[in-house]
């Protein structure tokens, strides 16, 4: 939905979490958004539906289309990214497929971070190579590599920041100069941060896409996606396909997203400060390797996370002594942390991207994007520190007493099977 943010005072981050998007949808009084649970809107008169079929005047016609339960979700998120409009979708990849579908075409070239959720990946690798659209994937932590593989049919610059699994970071100002000297659009994905962490549209980028399965809506509960524009240009294109092909929100979820984003600034202050904590103990554990997250002085994009990101965020990627067979001891011997895909709830959660979440990127590709086989994926939740320190320590020591790992678990990834992602 469309929104007049000159209308409201410039709000902090946890108010507007707090009231964007529900300021105007008082009935009775009532102070939360009420679920317009209505698949369709009567019109009071032939006329009148005729005139809101043509534009020519406001109001509710097909949930599908438009529903205010959505809208008020549609307009918290925009206000929050700082954008004009944002529309909402059934699940973060139907944000990222509408986005592809909306402004790639035959014969157009996509530069994207070779470091991204899996099958935003595969989508472009085997589906949309299909309708003639070519990609080239590159190591996005240096602009330059965008740089370099831009050509005159670059229509799109794709990127995470941090970057899912690797917590690499990809230069904002720098990815959406280089894009726009070209002519061509950033999308950025913001899952991994949030928007209360990082606004790509300040630095540059045209679009934003969120999974809101994640921090968002925060209790893993629900699926939900959401695409943000700059301008209406983009806003107009990306609401007319995800309209028309049907990748629309259903009100009750929207809803509930809506009651979970209403704590996303005190969630993720509470799971960063976890986070930074685990990771100064994970840096000093005997039985871990490395460790990527980019508050740590030593992550190699400390400074760009600083200048970028209100905040260092709440994913942390590390790698353990005797590499995928040390990961599979860690994530079998967790007891409070859950051993489980997806990320950004309240509750911590463990997984093995090379094996799990990008199984279906073939193993040479992955380690060219630095989801290395020994790589263990973190989100930090909300939980007391000193429990999942335990929790953590405690596995982490199992890893002397590990006992050899299937070969069959090392087939299938070396096989890269494609469900899974
Ligand atoms: N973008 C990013 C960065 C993601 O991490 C995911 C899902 C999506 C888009 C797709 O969102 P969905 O359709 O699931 O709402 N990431 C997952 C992950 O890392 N583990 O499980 C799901």
């Amino acid at each position: 939905m469309k929104t007049d943010r000159k209308k409201l005072p410039k709000l902090g981050k946890s108010t507007t979490a707090i009231h964007a998007g529900g300021l105007e949808h008082s009935i009775y009084g009532e102070v939360s958004v009420p679920i317009f649970q209505s698949s369709t809107f009567a019109f009071p008169s032939a006329e009148e539906g005729a005139a809101r079929f043509s534009g020519e005047k406001p109001g509710y016609i097909y949930s599908r289309l438009d529903n205010p339960t959505v809208n008020a979700l549609e307009e918290s998120v925009a206000t929050l990214e700082g954008g004009f409009g944002a529309v909402a979708t059934a699940t973060g990849m139907a944000a990222v497929s509408s986005v592809y579908l909306a402004f790639l075409s035959r014969g157009d070239h996509v530069v994207a971070s070779s470091c991204i959720y899996g099958s935003s990946r595969v989508i472009l690798e085997s589906e949309l190579s299909r309708y003639g659209v070519e990609t080239t994937f590159v190591d996005s932590s240096e602009p330059s590599n965008i740089e370099k593989a831009m050509r005159p049919q670059t229509r799109m610059v794709f990127v995470e920041t941090p970057m899912n699994p690797s917590i690499r970071l990809t230069d904002l100002a720098g990815a959406a100069a280089i894009a726009k000297k070209c002519g061509a659009l950033l999308a950025v994905d913001n899952t991994f941060a949030g928007p209360t962490l990082q606004r790509p549209l300040e630095f540059g980028a045209d679009i934003v896409i969120h999974s809101l399965t994640k921090f968002i809506n925060g209790h893993a509960d629900v699926l939900g996606g959401m695409v943000v524009t700059r301008d209406q240009e983009h806003y107009d294109r990306v609401k007319k396909v995800i309209s028309l092909f049907g990748c629309t929100m259903d009100p009750h979820q929207a809803w509930l997203i809506l009651r979970g984003l209403r704590t996303l600034a005190i969630r993720v202050e509470k799971a960063q400060e976890n986070a930074m904590k685990l990771a100064h103990f994970l840096e000093s554990h005997p039985r871990v390797t490395w460790v990527s997250y980019p508050g740590l002085a030593g992550h190699p994009q400390h400074d760009l996370a600083k200048r970028q990101m209100d905040g260092f965020g709440c994913m942390i990627s590390f790698g353990v002594e005797k590499g995928l067979q040390g990961g599979i001891t860690l994530m079998n011997n967790v007891g409070l942390i859950g051993l489980a895909v997806s990320l950004g709830g309240v509750e911590s959660l463990i997984e093995h991207p090379a094996s799990m979440t990008h199984a279906c990127i073939p193993p040479e590709k992955r380690r060219e994007a630095g989801i290395l086989d020994e790589l263990v994926r973190l989100s930090v939740g909300c939980e007391d520190f000193e429990d999942l320190r335990n929790d953590l320590d405690q596995a982490l020591n199992r890893i002397g007493d590990y006992r050899s790992v299937t070969s069959a678990l090392q087939a299938e990834m070396e096989a890269s099977q494609e469900p899974g992602c």
